[in-house]
This record gives C-alpha cells, structure tokens and sequence, in this order.
C-alpha cells in the first residue's frame, strides 16, 4: 500500500504505532521498524537519559527509521524536543497539547513533524505551524483523548487541510485501515493492536486484561480534570468515576492516579494502576510478534478492498 505517508516517512507500509507512555521503549519501536512501519519510543514523563538510551538501543535493534513520542504535558517536553535533534531522529509525533514553538528547530533539523490532533481547528493550525502530517486520532483510543470519533474527525480534518492525515482510534484490522483509507486518510495510527504484540514489554495482567476485554471493557475518567483518559474498566477505574460524579475534587483525583500508568505497566497492579487502551481492545485475541501483525494487517486490508469493490 503505497500513500503519501509511505513517501514521506521512506516505509513499506503506512503505518505509525502510537506513542504509549511508559509502554513503547526501543524494543517495541524497532520491532514496528523492523516489520515496515514506524515504531515510535515515548517519551512519557521519562527522564532525557532514559530515552537517550531507548534510542540507542533502538539502533542497535533496527536500521530501519523510528521515531520518538513527546507527551508535551510532560516536565521533560523541551529537553526531548532538543534531544531527537541532537540524536537525529527522522519523526517526531507528538501528543496532548500544542508542539508549535518545537517545529522551527524540528523543521530546522530535517525532523518530520507529525502532530497528534483531536480538532479541526489544531489540525489547522498544526498546518500553519508547519506540520509534515497530522494524526487525527479519535475518541475510540486508548489514554488522553479528545471527544470528536474517528469516524467524524478525519474526513473533516482531511477537508479542512492539504498535508496528509493519518487516521487513529479504534483501527485494529483490515477493516479500520480500508476504512480510514475511504476517509481519506494516507495512514493509520494503531497502539492497542501493540500492547498484544511479543515484544510490547507490559506485565502480563495487563497482556490479559487487553486480550479478555470485550466491546464494553473501557472506560474514560477524568472528563472533569480536562484530560479525559479512556482504559479498561476495571475495580479501580470503575470507583475513579465514581468518585468524579460523587463531587470529588479533580485535585484530589490527579492524587488518586499518580504512578497509576507504571502500576498497570510493571506492577500489574489491578488495584491502583490505569490499564490504559483503546475501545476496540474487545477485538484484539491473539499475542504474536509485531512482523505476523504488521503483515497480517495489510494482508487483510487487500482482501478487504477486493471485496468492497466486488
Ligand atoms: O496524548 C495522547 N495520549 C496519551 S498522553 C498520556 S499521559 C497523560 N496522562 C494523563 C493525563 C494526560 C496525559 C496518555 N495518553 N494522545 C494524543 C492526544 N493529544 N490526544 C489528545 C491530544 C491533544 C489534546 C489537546 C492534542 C492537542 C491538544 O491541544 C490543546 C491545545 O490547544 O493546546
């Protein structure tokens, strides 16, 4: 499937895994590369010298372009903005806020810059910014989201801008990428496909959580904090939103979730940790390497074209 996101990014296949916080490190990231599409490291709220490393060890892994994630919420968000400079890194995607005063230097620097969106208005903007691409990622996904659904959001992004827009939020088969495609995306953004990947390093309750989940298993709290983070429904993230509608402080919430991404990723903790994913888990059954379901993906998607055209 060749798109002008394959054009651009110098990839087999036009494909971006999401930038998951404490979940995609070098060895998810190259493994993505490694099977034609462009694995991402996030950032997260790591510190610089933990990426550094993520990246280095990336190359040791893959001689394939990747890229890295900047959560621009995080403290370190400047530092890694200046850090893919200096280490060269080829992409940049970027989450939950605006990376506007990065993309000078990035652009400077030869980086792509592919900015995650949840609006029409900041995929204009991201456009005026100088954005390579945008990622117009809908509700159905996993951690921070916006409200608009893919299914709304990308074909008014595609209509509203003239760089390529990749679709993400809740594609996960054939079906999502043919989907997006007739949208008019030129490429698909899938993460929760990934936590069920061999070389996703997560705890494997979380792995179990992912795979027994059905189509009612997620869950979006935080809606009054103004980062509302869909996950898998579980004990604790059930009594969180309660805990909202009850009159709890959003002060108090944030208290409630501090550490809970790295208990869900390495403790396993069901009770104080936030399983982050998106809302198609329901679909995802199977754990197998990123190669088998990179390849798969796209295989599927060709039948899936020939039998909407029959
Ligand atoms: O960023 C994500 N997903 C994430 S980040 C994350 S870590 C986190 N945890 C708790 C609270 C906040 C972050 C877990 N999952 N996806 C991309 C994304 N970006 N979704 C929504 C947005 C977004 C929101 C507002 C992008 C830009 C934006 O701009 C606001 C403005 O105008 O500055």
């Amino acid at each position: 499937m060749k798109t002008k996101i394959t054009e651009l990014l110098g990839v087999k296949y036009p494909l971006l895994q999401g930038g998951m916080a404490w979940i995609a490190d070098a060895d998810l990231a190259a493994a993505v590369s490694n099977a034609g599409g462009v694995g991402l490291i996030a950032g997260g709220n790591a510190p610089v010298d933990y990426i550094r490393d993520q990246i280095r060890k990336a190359r040791t892994l893959t001689d394939k372009p990747f890229g890295v994630n900047i959560m621009l919420m995080s403290p370190n968000a400047a530092d890694l903005a200046q850090l893919v400079i200096d280490e060269k890194i080829p992409v940049v995607t970027t989450g939950a806020g605006s990376p506007g005063k990065y993309v000078p230097a990035w652009k400077e620097a030869g980086v792509k810059v592919i900015p995650v969106i949840p609006t029409v208005a900041l995929a204009k903007r991201m456009e005026q910014a100088g954005a390579d691409a945008v990622i117009a990622e809908g509700t159905e996904s996993g951690g921070h989201i916006g409200e608009n659904t893919t299914m709304c959001l990308v074909p008014q992004v595609v209509d509203a801008v003239s760089i390529p827009v990749i679709a993400a939020g809740g594609i996960a088969d054939g079906r999502g990428i043919i989907a997006a495609r007739a949208l008019g995306a030129e490429g698909v953004q899938l993460g929760t496909r990934f936590l069920a990947a061999t070389e996703c390093n997560i705890h494997e309750t979380y792995r179990k959580l992912v795979i027994d989940a059905k189509d009612t298993d997620s869950i979006v709290t935080g809606r009054f904090t103004g980062h509302p983070c869909r996950g898998i429904k579980t004990k604790f993230s059930r009594s969180l939103l309660k805990f909202e509608q009850n009159g709890g402080t959003p002060e108090e919430f944030e208290e409630m979730t501090v550490g809970a991404l790295r208990k869900a990723v390495q403790d396993g903790n069901v009770a104080e940790g936030s399983f982050l994913c998106g809302a198609i888990a329901g679909m995802i059954r199977e754990v197998k390497p990123c190669k088998d379901i990179i390849e798969e993906l796209f295989a599927d998607a060709d039948r899936v074209m020939k039998e909407v055209l029959k």
